[in-house]
């Protein structure tokens, strides 16, 4: 047969079947990049703690790969997302807390792998001022979002969309790869606002989730006495610091009847804001479910004792918390299904990961920001059927700063020299064991609200140093194999001194290597405390 009527009958053939996009999707990997905003690896149910379900989000583990260990650079918003977008240490991309402006002029992996012929979306929160540069098409919610009836800025524009928030951004994401150019290549960022606090989830979920009871950990009542000041001054205890509306959804008018209401001054303007953005339907359906705790509440806050409460309002958070997850996992699930029913399961990369991990409950805590183990490792699962085999383990310690550098890999692109994360493709293909023995982290936002000292450190397989400094100047070693929950620094235990010279060391050159300084520290203390002060006034 001659060549060009063989080819004229292929091309027939991919027409009549209906399917010319898998010309293009033959080629480089789409990429979709789910990410979700304070979900600690606790909360995926592929990681053993028995919490909850998240079928969804555990297809990815066991189609493809889990890892055990990935830590975050900077346990905040957006921080981690300039993190995972530039492939660079928040001191060197500029974006070190929530309050200091991101420089979107600056390289990102979106950016670049448009350039190498992708086409790139960016849906749900992102949690940064400006425009994002480097996508086609942005849908993203203006700073933290809301979870009734969100605004979206859409393409810049800002409008009104009536839902919840986490099946919005689900079906906005869908909406995109529908109408997406079938012969390019894709990667989209699909990224939730959900579990983020004030924690309110989907109808069908908070009936379901609000008649459930959890396991607490076994650190809930810790008394922070194995530690250095930063963990005792903290202000993210489930007892001491969680508001009774915003979180507990305790009705103003009960607190003012109970006389708990002038605790938390800012706590019902914004339980207030968040329920008038309801309508009247979703507002009933909510009372109908949050009204009986009222009352219940009511009844027993009387005779509550300090534990009692604790329990309490321990059982109250995850309700709503895990609540919010299931909308989560569903969309995932969604997500799943359209790759399947559209033949493009085999050709891409999902990744599902948060911001950071999250405290639920361990130390008595909820929040982030500290280099303690929940709040540093993040849930990181990846499903690429041609590389990597299904099931797959990782225990390496990877970064959300190895995110760019990695899927620049995958997409073809080159990876720019001072990117300063490392690609992880060939590891979790299992074609190489090489990888970095200890993992670098910064902590900038203080004083700010939970107050979490600043503090950097690095953290090697069985190690943890770290250093708090500003208005204190103390450190802190824990050995990770003989003590988990990190209830002990070993940091004056002579018998630890060699293994802390060592940790020093590994420090040193590590801050070497990334390029970080006390110099730098100074900078950013410096316009930080000129914007939080300029923001007060
Ligand atoms: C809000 C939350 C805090 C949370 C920060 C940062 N309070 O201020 O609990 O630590 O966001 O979160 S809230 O009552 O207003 O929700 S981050 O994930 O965006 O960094
Ligand atoms: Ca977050």
């Amino acid at each position: 047969m001659n060549r060009l009527i063989f080819m004229t009958m292929l091309l027939t053939a991919i027409q009549v079947s209906g399917q010319p996009a898998k010309r293009a999707e033959a080629g480089r990997p789409n990429i979709i990049y789910i990410m979700s905003d304070d979900h600690g690896y606790q909360a995926v149910s592929a990681y053993g703690y028995g919490l909850n379900q998240t079928p969804n989000i555990d297809r990815l583990a066991k189609e493809g790969a889990l890892f055990t260990t990935a830590c975050v650079t900077n346990s905040l918003c957006a921080p981690s997302r300039a993190v995972m977008l530039t492939g660079k240490h928040s001191f060197i991309n500029g974006k070190v807390d929530n309050v200091q402006h991101f420089d979107w002029n600056q390289d990102n992996f979106p950016k670049l792998l448009r350039k190498a012929g992708y086409q790139t979306a960016m849906v749900g929160k992102i949690h940064m001022d400006g425009l994002p540069q480097g996508f086609d098409y942005s849908a993203v919610l203006p700073d933290q979002g809301d979870y009734y009836n969100p605004d979206f800025i859409i393409n810049g524009v800002k409008q009104q969309i009536h839902g919840h928030v986490t099946e919005i951004t689900t079906d906005l994401a869908l909406k995109w790869l529908k109408g997406r150019d079938t012969t390019k290549p894709f990667c989209l960022l699909y990224h939730q606002k959900a579990p983020h606090r004030a924690w309110m989830p989907i109808e069908r979920h908070y009936k379901e989730y609000t008649g459930k009871t959890f396991k607490e950990p076994a650190t809930l009542f810790d008394d922070y006495k194995g530690r250095g000041t930063a963990a005792k001054t903290a202000e993210m205890n489930i007892g001491k610091d969680m508001n009774w509306a915003d979180d507990d959804k305790i009705k103003p008018e009960v607190l003012e009847e109970l006389k708990l209401h002038s605790l938390i001054k800012w706590d019902t303007a914004s339980y207030n804001r968040s329920m008038r953005r309801m309508d009247a339907a979703q507002r009933a359906a909510w009372d109908a479910v949050y009204d009986p705790i009222n009352e219940d509440f009511k009844k027993r806050y009387p005779t509550m004792s300090k534990e009692d409460l604790m329990h309490w309002r321990y059982q109250r958070y995850l309700q709503d918390y895990l609540g919010t997850i299931a909308g989560v996992d569903e969309g995932v699930g969604a997500v799943l299904d359209y790759l399947d029913q559209n033949g493009l399961t085999e050709n891409t990369i999902v990744v599902y990961t948060s911001d950071q991990g999250f405290y639920m409950g361990e130390h008595g805590w909820f929040d982030k920001r500290f280099m303690y183990e929940e709040s540093l490792k993040t849930p990181l699962l990846i499903r690429y059927p041609k590389e990597i085999r299904p099931g797959t383990k990782v225990d390496a310690l990877v970064q959300n700063l190895d995110f760019a550098p990695t899927f620049l890999d995958y997409g073809g692109a080159k990876i720019p020299a001072d990117m300063q994360g490392v690609s992880f493709r060939n590891l979790v293909a299992g074609k190489t064991r090489k990888w970095r023995d200890a993992i670098y982290y910064t902590y900038y936002e203080y004083p700010s609200i939970h107050m979490v000292k600043r503090h950097y450190g690095i953290r090697t397989n069985r190690y943890k140093l770290i250093h708090f400094y500003y208005d204190i100047d103390e450190w802190e070693l824990y050995d990770l194999q003989k003590d988990p929950h990190e209830m002990h620094s070993v940091y004056n235990d002579p018998a630890y001194r060699s293994v802390r010279d060592n940790m020093h060391k590994k420090l040193e050159a590590l801050r070497k290597k990334y390029k970080d300084s006390d110099a730098s520290d100074q900078k950013y203390m410096k316009s930080y405390l000129s914007a939080t002060s300029k923001k007060k006034k």
